[in-house]
């Protein structure tokens, strides 16, 4: 659990190389790189540039680290659902 939150913040710091949010050419990379078993659509530009707008709650074109934690908390509820639906038995 630790080491998988140090991996989400590890993960964004290093995509921004030192700015404090993620522009449009950073969040494509980071998508594809690390989400591509998770999520459709990671070679489909306008997906991502549709799904970077709807998580750009202040508008201002990048994916802050609230915006991207946004991101990590919708990927983790899919994934709880599905587990959920896929092994009702689970722990
Ligand atoms: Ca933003």
């Amino acid at each position: 659990m630790e080491s998988a939150i140090k991996t989400l913040v590890t993960t964004f710091l290093s995509s921004t190389k030192g700015k404090d949010s993620l522009d449009n050419k950073s969040f494509k990379k980071l998508v594809q790189k690390q989400l591509g078993g998770m999520m459709k659509d990671t070679n489909n530009s306008a997906a991502i540039n549709e799904m970077q707008e709807g998580l750009d709650a202040n508008s201002d074109g990048k994916v802050s680290f609230q915006e991207y934690l946004t991101l990590i908390g919708y990927l983790a509820n899919s994934l709880s659902q599905h587990e959920c639906e896929s092994n009702g038995t689970a722990s």
